[in-house]
C-alpha cells in the first residue's frame, strides 16, 4: 500500500504548531508561518480553440505517419499507425517553481492511442521525444491506455525511476505542481494522488505534450486546456 500523499504545502510547517487543511483550503496557525497560496499568474496558456497551432509559442515533432494539429478547438495527436509519435513543446522555458510554487496543467484524453502525457525536462528537445535522449533530465507522465496505467517518472541522465504507478482513466485533468518548498506533487482531476519531498535543483523547463500510436492502440486523442502558472 503506497503511502497517502500529504499536502504539498504542508511540508515545512510539520516542525511548527500549525497544520493546514487541505479539503477546505483554510488556513490555521500562528504568526511566522507563511500561508498558501492564494493566487495565481499564469505564465503560459492554451485552449486551443481558434484551430490554429500557436507556432510562436508551441513547435512539433511528428514521428513516421503521426500528425499533431490544433483542430475541433483541441490538441489533436493522431499516430494512426505502430510506432507513430507526435509531440508539441514550448519554445520558452518557463520556471514552474516560481516563488511560490506553481505548476503545469493539462486535459488529457486517451481513449484510442497507446499513451498520452506531459512532460517537463531542463533541456529543449525538438528531433525526438526527451525520453529517448540518452543524457536527458525531467519529469515525465503518461496516461497509457497501451498499459493500462497512470504513470509519474522521474528520468536523471537518461535512467528512468517510476515515481507513481496510478490507474488508467480515458479523460482526466493532470496537474503536476512544485511547491515552493521542492516537493513533487501529482493532481488527477484536482485531487492529489501522490506527493514526494524531492525536486530537481532546476525548476526551469520546457513543457512536452505527446502521443504515442502502439501495436493496435492507434487513432486519434487530444490535449486540451495547458496552462503553466505561478502561485503568488
Ligand atoms: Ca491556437
Ligand atoms: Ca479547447
Amino acid at each position: 500500500m503506497a503511502e497517502q500523499p500529504k499536502p504539498c504545502h504542508s511540508i515545512g510547517i510539520q516542525w511548527g504548531f500549525f497544520w493546514w487543511q487541505e479539503s477546505s483550503y483554510g488556513w490555521i496557525g500562528g504568526s511566522g508561518v507563511q500561508p498558501p497560496p492564494s493566487g495565481e499568474t499564469v505564465l503560459f496558456s492554451d485552449n486551443f480553440n481558434d484551430n490554429s497551432f500557436d507556432t510562436v509559442k508551441w513547435g512539433k515533432y511528428e514521428k513516421n505517419t503521426g500528425i499533431l494539429q490544433e483542430a475541433n478547438q483541441r490538441l489533436e495527436q493522431a499516430n494512426p499507425a505502430d510506432g507513430d509519435q507526435t509531440m508539441a513543446y514550448t519554445k520558452q522555458s518557463y520556471n514552474v517553481k516560481g516563488t511560490k510554487g506553481g505548476y503545469i496543467t493539462a486535459k488529457l484524453v486517451n481513449n484510442n492511442i497507446s499513451e498520452v502525457g506531459i512532460m517537463f525536462f531542463n533541456t529543449l528537445i525538438t528531433t525526438q521525444f526527451p525520453t529517448a535522449d540518452p543524457a536527458s533530465n525531467g519529469i515525465f507522465l503518461s496516461m497509457s491506455k497501451g498499459g493500462g496505467y497512470l504513470r509519474m517518472y522521474k528520468r536523471v541522465a537518461g535512467a528512468n525511476t517510476v515515481l507513481y504507478t496510478g490507474t488508467y482513466k480515458a479523460s482526466s485533468v493532470i496537474k503536476i505542481e512544485i511547491s515552493e518548498l521542492n516537493v513533487l506533487g501529482l493532481y488527477v482531476d484536482d485531487v492529489l494522488v501522490f506527493s514526494v519531498d524531492w525536486m530537481f535543483a532546476w525548476t526551469t523547463g520546457y513543457v512536452y505534450l505527446h502521443g504515442v500510436g502502439w501495436t493496435t492502440f492507434v487513432g486519434i486523442d487530444y490535449h486540451d486546456d495547458f496552462k503553466v502558472a505561478n502561485y503568488t
